[in-house]
């Protein structure tokens, strides 16, 4: 069974969206996500001009043999571009072969784990009362685990709320230019733990509870907030600082017990193997588009297991739904899977350009037995969405310094 065709899809049903479909000679075909918020046109045009004329006629089930003739191959190894250009093609090449088997993709990988998979929702607003007002409702919905994120008071915008203009970086609008916002660590402090006092008091403490720094703290800082945060038993907190140098969350590590999650941004097992194999987080949360695909975080999910590291695939609305039934694949086979970052199942254009069956009951999600990946792309549907460039936020501090966003 030879690839026959690769076409590359750009949409935007409410966000910009890069689709792969690898087309057999037999018929069959399969889906794959490369979507890089921001920067998605740099992708089009990497598989369209350097990876789809290398693999027209290979045999579509080499699955391992072409992961690594695009991984090694390049000599650039490595990288956004590259690594969700590779993960595209390598959903596709699962996709096809389980089309081929006739099972979901994760009877491929080796079988059911678990009877669903575990969710967490996103609760925001722009005081801690509302924050805590859409967790509430999440609950009532049955979900047992959120992630609570609220506004900084005396910042213009917070990452993950919606501001008053509803301009937040989820929604994508026309952003001819990436919008700037603020950052004051000092008046983060003042707020944060105040939402956490609150949850718990709200709450009691059945729930399991979340939080996203993203990555705006020193390491000591992180660990000043991972001290001060403790006592309100956290599943996690994510992206406590930067971690390009490893070794900033050994500092970390020193000085607080609060579970530690990174990996959104990790395009290789490289980037997170001193953090495992030195237990210095206990969820790994690379994403199946951005880190090679499926064929790379099985690796890595495997390599966790060994270190007691658990697997949390972020599931942010960048993240295509055909990347979302990837990790729905890894999570339903995952020893050791943790938990699924959850922010629906998209809006109507979104549902009307792909279709799958996945059901979501008491804040879990589950497969269908549909053969591969179970997804379906419209072509016709994603071309009344044609793509608009748009930009992720720069963020600096009060002084005009270039922070981390
Ligand atoms: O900011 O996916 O946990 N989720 C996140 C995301 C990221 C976006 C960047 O494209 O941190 O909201
Ligand atoms: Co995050």
């Amino acid at each position: 069974m030879k690839i026959k065709q690769i076409k590359v899809f750009i949409c935007s049903p409410g966000r910009n969206f890069v689709t792969v479909k690898v087309i057999t000679d037999s018929g069959l075909y399969g889906l794959g996500d490369a979507t890089v918020n921001g920067r998605e046109m740099a992708v089009v045009t990497y598989l369209e001009e350097h990876l789809v004329p290398c693999l027209i006629g290979r045999s579509a089930h080499d699955i391992e043999d072409i992961w690594q003739y695009l991984y090694k191959g390049v000599y650039w190894r490595k990288g956004a571009i590259n690594m969700a250009a590779i993960a595209a093609i390598d959903m596709a090449l699962w996709d096809i072969k389980g089309k081929v088997a006739g099972l979901p993709v994760y009877q491929l990988l080796g079988g059911r784990s678990r009877r669903g998979v575990t969710l967490y929702a996103h609760a925001n607003g722009e005081t801690i009362e509302t924050t805590l007002d859409m967790a509430e409702e999440h609950i009532k919905q049955g979900f047992k685990a959120i992630r609570l994120q609220s506004a900084v008071p005396g910042l213009n915008v917070t990452y993950g709320v919606l501001g008053d203009k509803k301009d937040y970086y989820e929604l994508q609008g026309n952003r001819p230019l990436p919008p700037e916002e603020d950052w004051s660590t000092h008046k983060y402090f003042n707020m944060v733990e105040d939402l956490f006092r609150q949850a718990r008091e709200r709450f009691g403490n059945d729930v399991q509870l979340l939080h996203d720094v993203h990555s705006r703290l020193t390491p000591i800082e992180s660990a000043r907030l991972g001290k001060l945060l403790e006592k309100y038993n956290l599943l996690f907190l994510e992206d406590a600082s930067m971690a390009e140098n490893q070794d900033n969350y050994k500092v970390i590590r020193q000085h607080t017990t609060i579970p530690l999650a990174i990996g959104e941004t990790y395009n290789t097992i490289w980037d997170c193997k001193d953090l495992i194999q030195n237990q210095l987080i206990d969820y790994i949360r690379v994403a199946a588009t951005h880190a090679g695909g499926i064929t790379a975080l099985r690796r890595i999910t495997d390599f966790a297991s060994v270190y007691n590291v658990k697997t949390a695939p972020h599931g942010a609305p960048d993240l295509s739904p055909i990347c979302f039934a990837a990790h729905m694949h890894l999570n339903t086979w995952a020893p050791n899977f943790g938990i699924q970052e959850f922010v629906g199942l998209g809006n109507e254009q979104i549902r009307q350009v792909f279709q799958q069956d996945i059901q979501i009951k008491d804040g879990m999600a589950h497969l269908s037995d549909a053969p591969g990946l179970g997804i379906e792309f419209d072509e016709s549907a994603a071309k009344e969405y044609p793509y608009r460039r748009s930009y992720l936020p720069v963020s600096r501090l009060e002084d005009g310094t270039v922070w981390n966003w």
